[in-house]
């Protein structure tokens, strides 16, 4: 079985069911003006098919790269089918990345084609100059991607690709400063949508309200993914606006909605906003929460608004989904879960041990889900599975853990590693301090999360300086090397940074 074959499952059971739908959008500077889709299963198909052969008259074929640069719309979702059914690979790189970091990834997973939409185009080419790419062929506009796919679908050619075969490289923030690929398989991406398929009961007449970015696990297979798995429709939007969500939520169209926790914090300031009184969403049966973590508050406050338990789950980039609350029984705030289906998980101590339950550890996992490892990345991977007494393969998820004896179920307690999630995007401190260390001045750096009411963390910078640093000069040479999520939202100088007797640096002693 391959992904793409589920998917044409469910195109050839009712091929005139809705799959894709999406607003027409104005054009935005360099944003070409979009129509409105509205495409059955029968239509997405056919187009993803034209859109294959296309790739396929380029000379892309199995396992070959194909990188894009998009935003929500339908040339992403059409060439990521397309490059399914070739048994060729995605990589969908954050909008939000800078030259630097969109450099890195297009030179660690040499893709042969690039695809972009049109306002990407000068930062394109900047990344172009600055890198030799000798592997991309081309740069394909997002507008040609959409004229190919009004063409002839290809007759099936070649061998169908197999589970094993990679279906999506996603670049996830790496602890040494640079982003890895964690090589995700069609059989990783069955085994989290089969799972999450039975354990929050989709169904083929669910319509998903799907406004995060498809460059992401969750936007991509927990929202894209499990939806055209289901034979369900998606309401594709190309960016979370707060009013226009509230309002469709309450338009009674929608069945399913998920979000990070900021969308929530979002959503219940706009719906305060309205009325501050409890708003209906009558067709709405299931809200879910994940990437990063969910306060309790914000849960309590969307539920005493909207009447919606909101399902928080946890997961990650290298291993799809892996634990949930219970679509039928009590969501708790602060919990999130117990495993998915096909799912193992085993909390251990520093020295590798099992814990039992009630004790904090580190979480581990394994299941189909998991990915082999990271793009041409050996000792990366190594250093992320530990094997058991048996030889079985765990992966090291870094995070902290306890389970609660009584119910299985497990809470979340914070990360072996430093990672900051701000709005549900990953950022690493060393990456910010290597950049900020690169700056005139900069003598020493270093980065923490600090919390913060919508975006859950936001970095903050410790630096200790030569007098008269241009703050400002720094923060404007962060923005160009970093994404905008990434730059720190305030930069502390201090005379010395917190270390121990052996020279080890203390974050936790910063002020
Ligand atoms: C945007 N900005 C952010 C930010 N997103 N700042 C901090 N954290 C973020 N996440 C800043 C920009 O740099 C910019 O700053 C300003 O906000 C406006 O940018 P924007 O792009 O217009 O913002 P907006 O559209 O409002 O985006 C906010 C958001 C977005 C919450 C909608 O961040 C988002 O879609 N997040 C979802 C991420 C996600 O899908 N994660 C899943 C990862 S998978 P300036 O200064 O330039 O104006 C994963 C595994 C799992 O974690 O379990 O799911
Ligand atoms: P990513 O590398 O972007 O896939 O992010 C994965 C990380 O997001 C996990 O290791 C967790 O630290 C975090 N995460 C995902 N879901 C949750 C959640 N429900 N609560 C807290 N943290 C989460």
């Amino acid at each position: 079985m391959n992904l793409y074959d589920l998917f044409a499952i469910a195109a050839l059971r009712s091929p005139a069911k809705p799959a894709l739908r999406l607003p027409a959008a104005p054009g935005l500077g360099a944003e070409p003006a979009a129509a409105a889709i509205d495409w059955s299963y029968g239509e997405l198909l056919a187009r993803a098919g034209a859109v294959a052969a296309a790739l396929r008259r380029r000379g892309i074929g199995h396992g070959d790269r194909v990188a894009c640069l998009l935003g929500n719309g339908p040339e992403l979702v059409l060439l990521h089918l397309a490059l399914l059914r070739l048994g060729a690979v995605l990589v969908p790189i954050n909008l939000a990345y800078r030259q630097r970091e969109i450099g890195h990834i297009l030179t660690d997973a040499a893709p042969r084609l690039l695809v972009a939409a049109a306002a990407q185009r000068p930062l394109i080419d900047e990344v172009l100059a600055a890198n030799h790419l000798s592997g991309l062929e081309a740069v394909v506009g997002a507008e040609e991607l959409a004229g190919w796919s009004a063409g002839e679908a290809a007759a099936a050619a070649g061998g169908a690709p197999g589970g094993d075969d990679l279906a999506v490289l996603l670049y996830t923030s790496g602890t040494t400063g640079a982003s890895k690929g964690a090589m995700i398989s069609h059989n990783n991406v069955l085994a989290t949508v089969t799972g999450l398929l039975a354990a929050w009961s989709w169904r083929s007449d669910d319509v998903l309200l799907l406004a995060l970015p498809l460059f992401h696990v969750h936007g991509l297979i927990v929202g894209l993914d499990c939806a055209l798995a289901a034979g369900a429709t998606v309401e594709l939007r190309r960016r979370f606006e707060a009013a226009a969500v509230a309002g469709e939520l309450a338009g009674g169209k929608a069945t399913m909605f998920f979000g990070v926790p900021t969308l929530y914090v979002r959503l219940v300031e706009e719906l305060r906003r309205r009325d501050g009184t409890a708003a209906d969403l009558p067709s709405v049966r299931l809200c879910c929460s994940g990437s990063a973590p969910l306060a309790p508050e914000t849960f309590a406050a969307f539920r005493e608004l909207t009447g919606q338990t909101i399902l928080e789950r946890y997961g990650m980039t290298e291993t799809g989904m892996i634990l949930s609350n219970p679509y039928s029984g009590p969501r708790l705030p602060g919990q999130v879960g117990t495993p998915l289906p096909g799912v193992s998980v085993r909390l251990v101590d520093e020295a590798g041990r099992d814990l039992a339950a009630g004790a904090e550890g580190e979480l581990l996992v394994r299941g189909a889900n998991v990915c082999d490892g990271y793009w041409r990345a050996p000792e990366k991977t190594a250093a992320s599975f530990v094997h058991d007494g048996a030889g079985r393969r765990w992966f090291r998820t870094g995070d902290l853990a306890r389970q609660d004896p009584r119910t299985g179920a497990y809470t979340l307690l914070g990360r072996r590693h430093e990672l900051i999630i701000s709005g549900g995007f990953n950022i690493y401190p060393r990456e910010v301090e290597e950049t900020l260390l690169a700056f005139p001045g900069v003598r020493e750096a270093a980065v923490v999360g600090r919390p913060h009411p919508e975006w859950g963390e936001v970095p903050v910078a410790y630096l200790v300086a030569e007098p008269g640093l241009d703050q400002p000069a720094l923060l404007a040479f962060c923005k160009g090397q970093l994404a905008g999520f990434k730059v720190p939202s305030e930069l502390r100088l201090i005379d010395a940074l917190p270390r121990n007797a052996l020279g080890k640096l203390q974050k936790h002693l910063l002020p």
